[in-house]
Order: structure tokens, then sequence, then C-alpha cells
């Protein structure tokens, strides 16, 4: 009798913990596709469609969930007749279209964005790089700095050290998560400063100006920002 009790005991443990192992799997097999067909099926997803959600394995924050900066509001730029003048130390100066930009190899980044006031956001970037623009304009070994220049502020907004373009290899963000870059977020592009605060990634750029000036302080810096 007591063999009997054990055997079935047994018996039972076998057949059940197999059927308790497998059925976590099961039931987050069944979860995914739940959640995936409600991702197709309703609205409540924050990513716009064709928008990138994870860039070499980590998540970006939606489009719909990053912040914005402007100091005189939106600005707007007609991609037909946008032109991206690169001048100032140069051999060459370059008068680039949006197109032109497409043309240069296109590198993409995921970067953090931190502002002053607080808030951050991770989000893929892709566009040319500032050094294959500057080898086409031939850049004078004198210069040390770019200088953007702005619609909103055409008198200097910002500037970044060549050393500093160079080691970080920073690029004209033209893709936001894979979409054009909305026009509140610069387009056609913002200058992807990684490693520097907010204020110091440029938008809606018409003109770089390759300098000496060291002491040139842009809108932010001359109001107390760190340079
Ligand atoms: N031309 C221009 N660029 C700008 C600004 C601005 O007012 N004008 N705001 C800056 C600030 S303070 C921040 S935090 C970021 C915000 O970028 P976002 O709008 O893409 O989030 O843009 C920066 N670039
Ligand atoms: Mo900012």
């Amino acid at each position: 009798m007591k063999y009997q009790i054990i055997i079935v005991v047994i018996i039972i443990t076998l057949v059940l913990l197999p059927a308790c192992r497998s059925s976590p799997t099961t039931t987050s097999i069944s979860t995914s596709i739940a959640s995936s067909s409600t991702l197709t099926t309703s609205t409540s997803s924050p990513y716009a469609p064709g928008e990138a959600i994870e860039y070499e394995g980590l998540p970006l924050t939606p489009i719909s969930e990053q912040g914005n900066n402007a100091l005189a509001g939106t600005q707007h730029i007609d991609r037909n007749t946008y032109r991206l003048r690169v001048d100032g130390l140069v051999d060459n100066p370059l008068s680039l279209s949006y197109d032109d930009l497409q043309k240069y190899p296109q590198i993409s980044k995921a970067v953090v964005l931190y502002c002053v006031e607080g808030w951050y956001f991770n989000a893929k970037w892709t566009g040319p790089s500032l050094e294959s623009i500057f080898s086409d304009a031939g850049v004078k070994p004198e210069a040390q700095i770019a200088i953007f220049y702005t619609m909103d502020v055409p008198e200097g907004y910002t500037s970044l050290d060549l050393v500093f373009i160079h080691d970080n290899n920073i690029i004209l963000g033209m893709k936001l998560n894979d979409l054009i870059v909305p026009e509140e977020r610069g387009f056609p592009f913002k200058v992807v400063a990684e490693h520097k605060s907010g204020y110091k990634w440029a938008k809606w750029v018409t003109r770089i100006e390759l300098s000496d000036n060291t002491a040139f302080r842009g809108y932010w810096e001359s109001a107390g920002y760190p340079n």
C-alpha cells in the first residue's frame, strides 16, 4: 500500500512538473501576441507610423514624448529653397541644398539630450557628419571653431570647437527616430552635439562659419551658460 502511494505521487509529479515549467512560456507567448495585436489594432502606441522604437538594443523615447525648446518659437524653413552656407576660414565656400546634405554618407547614433531645465530623452539621429562637409569645404588650418547661425539667432546661435567636432564625429541630424526631423525640432536638421547640454544642439541652422575667434559666445553662452 505504501509503495502504491509513493508510485502514484511520483507519477503525478512527473506529469505535473513539465506542465508547470512550460506554462510560463505559453503565457508569455500569448501575452506578447496579445500586446502586439493591440499595438496594431489600436491607436494607443505613442510611436508614430514608421518611427523607430529601439536602436542597438536600447529603447528610444517616442517623438511624441520628447521635449522641445525654442527661444523665439518654431522657425519655418522651405525644403526646396533651403541652403546651408559653409564659409569663413575655408578654401571652398559651400552652399548646400537639402538634397546635397542627403547625398553625404548618413550616420546614425542614439544619443541622450539633456536640457538644463531638467528633462531629457533618448533618440536616434541620422545624417551627414560635419567632418565630411568640412573636408569638402577645405577648412583652413587656422580655423578653431564652427559658429552656427540660425533662423532665430542670425547673429550666431552657438559654437563648437573643431577638436570636439572631430573627436565625437558630430552629425547633423536630418532624421529623428527614422522620420524626417519635424519643423519644431529643427528642420532641416539639428546639430547632434552629444555630451553637451541641449542648448548647444542648434536647430534651424542656415550658416556654419569656420572661425579662429575663440572669444565668440552664442546666445545662451552670452547669458552665462557654459561654452
Ligand atoms: N536655433 C535654436 N536651437 C535650439 C534652441 C533654440 O531656441 N533655437 N533651443 C535649444 C534648447 S534649450 C534645447 S534643450 C534643445 C531642445 O531640442 P528639441 O526641441 O529638439 O527637444 O534645442 C536647442 N536648440
Ligand atoms: Mo535647453
